[in-house]
């Protein structure tokens, strides 16, 4: 898989800058697709299987998203947490207008999303970019996206359009997307069925990698760091699939202590906390942890949202 990490010293701001935003692309270099010839084809249960090309999309009603965009990480080591995170501003179409276009029929349960890369993934070989959502929620939220923060989406992140799932994993938001196809089963794939499932908390069936964790990252110097001693900011951000409603800090052995966190509001963006501390001269333990609405709290450990934390050596 192609990966290039996030920056650490990304500047705290609310959107994050397209040049920082991490990159998973599992099939290799992205596919070169030529928006004079890309079309986008809609088939499967439908009244009117339909190709767009880009005018024809361009000319459907526009509605944007602002959202948290994070990878879940290696599908085959779905405990390691990577905190790969940016949050973002899309616009495009909504999938259930290009849906209502085709008009999907009554036996119609999943959409699947596919895109143009072609190549080796896990031994397997001519492998597709292959995705898919309940119907539901593919008629929610779901944006096939042509602008990231007011600019044209870039080669790497999915020229000329892809699929944007706010709140769920950023597997499920297929680049260079070409073919949607509608459904009464989901597609039996390497990146649909046999990776990027997870068995759930208390335990049953491998589930499909959907639903964001609560999660929190810190922000600032770099863990092992050197600062100066006194006065400190903690600072960070957490995210979910529901809104986080608190994030503690805790310095050292201090204890948790509720740190100022900003409102998320009707958009799944990331919300930044702050909380002022004093740094002692040595070594510090920071730690961030953030609950969600649904009352769920970032475990301790060994999981790929586990509580983050660095050591910071205060002089
Ligand atoms: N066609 C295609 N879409 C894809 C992928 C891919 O490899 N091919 N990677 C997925 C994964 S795992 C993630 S986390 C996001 C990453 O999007 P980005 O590279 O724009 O940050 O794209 C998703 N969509
Ligand atoms: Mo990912």
């Amino acid at each position: 898989m192609q990966a290039a990490s996030a920056d650490p010293s990304i500047p705290d701001a609310f959107l994050t800058p397209v040049d920082h935003v991490f990159v998973r692309s599992h099939l290799g270099p992205p596919p070169e697709l030529d928006a004079a010839t890309w079309t986008l084809s809609v088939e499967g249960l439908v009244e009117r299987p339909l190709r767009l090309d880009l005018p024809a999309l361009r000319r459907m009603a526009r509605t944007d998203v602002t959202a948290f965009h994070e990878c879940f990480g290696s599908p085959e080591r779905p405990d390691v947490p990577t905190r790969a995170v940016a949050n973002l501003a899309w616009s495009g179409v909504a999938l259930s207008a290009v849906l209502d276009l085709a008009g999907v029929r009554p036996q119609a349960r999943h959409v699947w999303l596919e895109g143009a890369d072609r190549g080796t993934f896990a031994g397997e070989r001519g492998v597709a970019y292959l995705k898919d959502l309940p119907l539901d929620r593919a008629r929610e939220e779901v944006l096939l996206a042509d602008t990231v923060n007011g600019a044209p989406l870039p080669g790497r992140h999915g020229f000329p359009v892809r699929a944007v799932v706010p709140r769920l994993f950023g597997t499920n938001a297929v680049k260079w997307l070409t073919r949607v196809v509608v459904a009464d089963h989901r597609p039996e794939h390497l990146f649909t069925t046999r990776l990027y499932t997870r068995v759930p908390p208390g335990g049953g069936a491998p589930q499909p990698v959907r639903e964001v964790d609560v999660n929190s990252q810190l922000l600032g110097p770099p863990d092992g760091a050197a600062v100066p001693a006194g006065p400190y900011r903690v600072t960070g951000r957490a995210w979910g699939f529901a809104a986080v409603v608190a994030v503690e800090v805790a310095v050292d052995d201090g204890g948790w202590r509720p740190a100022q966190l900003e409102p998320r509001g009707p958009q799944p963006v990331w919300q930044r906390f702050t909380l002022p501390c004093a740094l002692a001269p040595g070594r510090h333990l920071i730690r961030c942890r953030a609950t969600d609405a649904r009352g769920r709290v970032q475990p301790p450990s060994g999981a790929r949202n586990a509580v983050h934390g660095i050591e910071l050596t205060a002089r």
